[in-house]
């Protein structure tokens, strides 16, 4: 076995290489970009080397730079992990030059499933069932026109040069053909500079099924049974799940079989995934060959109980496969769900940007979580922006996919848009549930799958409250234990007023309209009043809120959790598996908005702590000029506009009611302005 190994990737995959290597004694090396300074996969490893700039171009893809890094530190093998370099023939070939073990399939067996098309004529030879269909070098119209005939439609046009499903047109009627052939044929040219294309019997509702196959060299080859991948998103793929739902013995030992074959064709070693589409006939179709550890590889390891990348690296150090095929058994259900910075609401557009916060379900043997970031990092725009995998195991399906919708609705992300509440509508559709998977699955529930972000729940408003006004009071409380005098009335955090029932008034933005609850303080409990709530909403409201954001609320008697995030003014609201961001308006800050030519005065009571510039000052928009103390919260008073403060009204010490006049301000070229207000910080 290795004593050094290098990891030539990022983010989780390479993380969950370094975990496995070091679990088998071998020392790990990582690679990073400038990006990647600080990130997990750095840290994990025993050293790491910076190999370039963000750009993946520039890095993770310079097989030279990788090679060099293995060169200086010993390293006896590299794991590309998937992307990059993991299906590049030439990097696999230099790794072979420079005498480093590439762990992964030999650069022939990379190069033969390179092209779609290629693969697909070896695969006939090896009596891989393909989609009936017509791959001919012969594109004369007439001949396509035949050949269409012969398949029968509806039909599929499918560039020869392509994959990934680009340019794939279906032709329902044969009068349609020669149109559509042609169109085609010019988008295949200017998407590959080539313009043949392949015929298929176009399969309505396929499902996606790829078979794990492993071989080593001393020609053992087996299959660790198949993935159902079909739900997928512009060919991304969102759910995969071992086994495929309902997929009957037969078939599947068929699959395996097939698959196997696949691979010996061409002279395979290591792990491999091998890709069909399963029509609801029972019926199964070689689509393509996949040369490298796939992301969904997980769910085959929680099914089976075994560590593939343990299996990589003993089959790349002249290893034996650890089992045989008769020593290979299915245990239970597994399904994985990719956790993505990607908007919903925007198209699924890539997000980057600081995961503020970041929670997982706690881990078990029922609960995994692949990820390659912690809160605080950020997730950048030069990398896939997938944030961790979630991989779920139970005796069933059914009791995985409670499984899933658990632990979904304990992942938790503050700060970038995800797909999370995507994949909770999924895992919660009855369809999922039902297993009526195929690859249209998306399209044909999106209407159940939309983003739901209507208004908060009047409850999620109430908790969010409730969190406000419990961390107000904890800091009061700790601001007095702090002060010099403990039992200042400024110290409470109850709201208390002179010969006045102590009460306020909160005011949350949430999306584009404004929310507030009305609430009265009470002996270690709010009323709390909903102003556009349902009739008749008042609750009492208590509870704990800690350090983590956890809170324990009593909401009228009723009991219940929710775990509330703060990122500044800005709460995310955890419940029920659903998630809601609201934006508390600070009542100064809001006033801030009333610049020039509005009303300038304090919104609310509060004490005058600083006067920081002398009258008659120039300042320059936005300079402070006093300070206030109010709810609990210092709040700096800026210049609106450059100009001149013309006088103060008040004095520091001073009390000043809502609404009253702070300041005398000549904005240049315009006449005073009376008062003006502070924002807090
Ligand atoms: C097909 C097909 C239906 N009929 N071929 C999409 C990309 C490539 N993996 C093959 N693809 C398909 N080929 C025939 N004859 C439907 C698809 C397809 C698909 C396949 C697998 C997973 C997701 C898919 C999404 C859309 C279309």
């Amino acid at each position: 076995m290795f004593s050094k190994l290098l990891i030539a990737n990022r983010g989780e995959i390479a993380c969950r290489v370094i975990r496995t290597a070091r679990r088998l004694g071998i020392r790990t090396v990582a690679v990073y970009s400038e990006a990647d300074r600080d990130a997990l996969h750095v840290e994990l490893a025993d050293e790491a080397y910076p190999i370039g700039p963000a750009p993946a171009r520039d890095s993770y893809l310079k097989g030279v730079a990788i090679l060099d890094v293995a060169e200086r530190s010993g390293a006896e093998a590299i794991h590309p992990g998937y992307g990059f370099l993991s299906e590049n023939a030439q990097f696999a070939q230099a790794c072979a030059r420079a005498g480093v073990v590439f762990v992964g399939p030999p650069p022939h067996a990379i190069r033969a499933m390179g092209s779609k098309g290629d693969a697909k004529a070896m695969m006939a030879e090896a009596g891989v069932p393909l989609i009936p269909g017509y791959h001919g070098f012969d594109q004369h119209p007439e001949v396509l026109r035949q050949a269409a005939r012969t398949i029968g439609f509806p039909i599929l046009i499918k560039p020869f040069a392509g994959g990934g499903g680009k340019g794939m047109r279906v032709v329902e009627a044969p009068e349609a053909f020669p149109d559509q052939l042609a169109a085609a044929r010019r988008e295949a040219m200017s998407a590959f500079g080539d313009d043949r294309v392949l015929l298929e019997k176009y399969l309505a509702r396929p499902r996606h099924v790829e078979v794990q196959v492993f071989a080593d060299r001393h020609g053992a080859c087996v299959a660790l049974f198949e993935r159902d991948c079909s739900i997928q998103r512009r060919h991304q793929k969102v759910v995969e799940e071992a086994p495929a739902p309902g997929l009957d013995a037969a078939t599947r030992r068929r699959m395996g079989e097939v698959a196997v074959a696949a691979a010996r064709k061409i002279d395979y070693r290591g792990a491999g995934t091998v890709e069909f589409l399963l029509d609801p006939s029972g019926a199964f179709y070689f689509i393509e060959m996949n040369t490298r550890l796939q992301v969904e590889h997980a769910v085959t390891e929680m099914v089976t109980g075994q560590d593939l990348v343990e299996w990589q690296l003993r089959v790349a150090a002249g290893e034996p496969l650890p089992l045989g095929q008769d020593d290979l058994a299915l245990h239970g259900h597994a399904i994985e769900v990719r956790l993505y910075a990607e908007d919903p609401a925007n198209d699924f557009l890539p997000q980057a940007g600081r995961l503020g916060h970041l929670g997982f379900p706690a881990t078990d043997c029922h609960v995994r979580v692949d990820t390659g970031v912690r809160s605080g990092d950020t997730v950048s725009i030069h990398y896939d922006p997938m944030i961790a995998k979630l991989i779920v195991w139970d005796h069933d399906r059914a009791a995985a996919v409670r499984r899933l919708r658990a632990a979904l609705a304990e992942t938790r992300v503050v700060g970038l848009a995800t797909n999370r509440d995507f994949l909770a509508a999924i895992a919660n559709h009855p369809g999922y549930l039902a297993g009526d998977l195929d690859t249209r699955f998306i399209e044909r529930h999106h209407g159940d799958l939309r983003p739901q972000q209507g208004l908060a729940a009047d409850r999620v408003l109430v908790l969010a409250s409730l969190a406000v006004l419990l961390d107000r009071a904890a800091r009061a409380r700790a601001e007095a234990a702090l002060s010099a005098d403990p039992w200042s009335p400024w110290a409470r955090g109850d709201g208390w007023r002179l010969n006045d029932e102590a009460h306020d008034l909160l005011t949350f933005r949430d999306g584009a309209v404004e929310r507030q609850i009305r609430l009265t303080y009470r002996r270690g409990s709010y009323l709390l009043n909903l102003l556009d709530g349902a009739p008749g909403g008042e609750v009492v409201a208590r509870g704990e809120l800690l350090e983590d954001g956890s809170l324990e609320a009593d909401l009228g008697g009723v009991r219940l959790t929710a775990v509330v995030i703060r990122a500044g003014a800005e709460l995310t609201v955890f419940h029920q598996g659903g998630s809601h961001r609201l934006v508390l308006q600070e009542p100064l800050a809001a006033a801030t908005q009333d610049l020039p030519g509005g009303r300038l005065t304090a919104p609310m009571p509060g004490r005058i702590i600083a006067i920081l510039v002398e009258p008659g000052t120039k300042v320059d928009k936005g300079q402070p000029l006093l300070v206030m103390e109010a709810m609990k919260m210092e709040h700096t008073l800026k210049a609106p506009a450059p100009g001149t403060v013309v006088s103060f009204h008040h004095g520091v010490g001073d009390q000043v009611e809502d609404g009253v006049e702070l300041v005398e301000f000549a904005v240049d070229g315009e006449a005073p302005l009376l008062g003006a207000i502070g924002e807090s910080h």
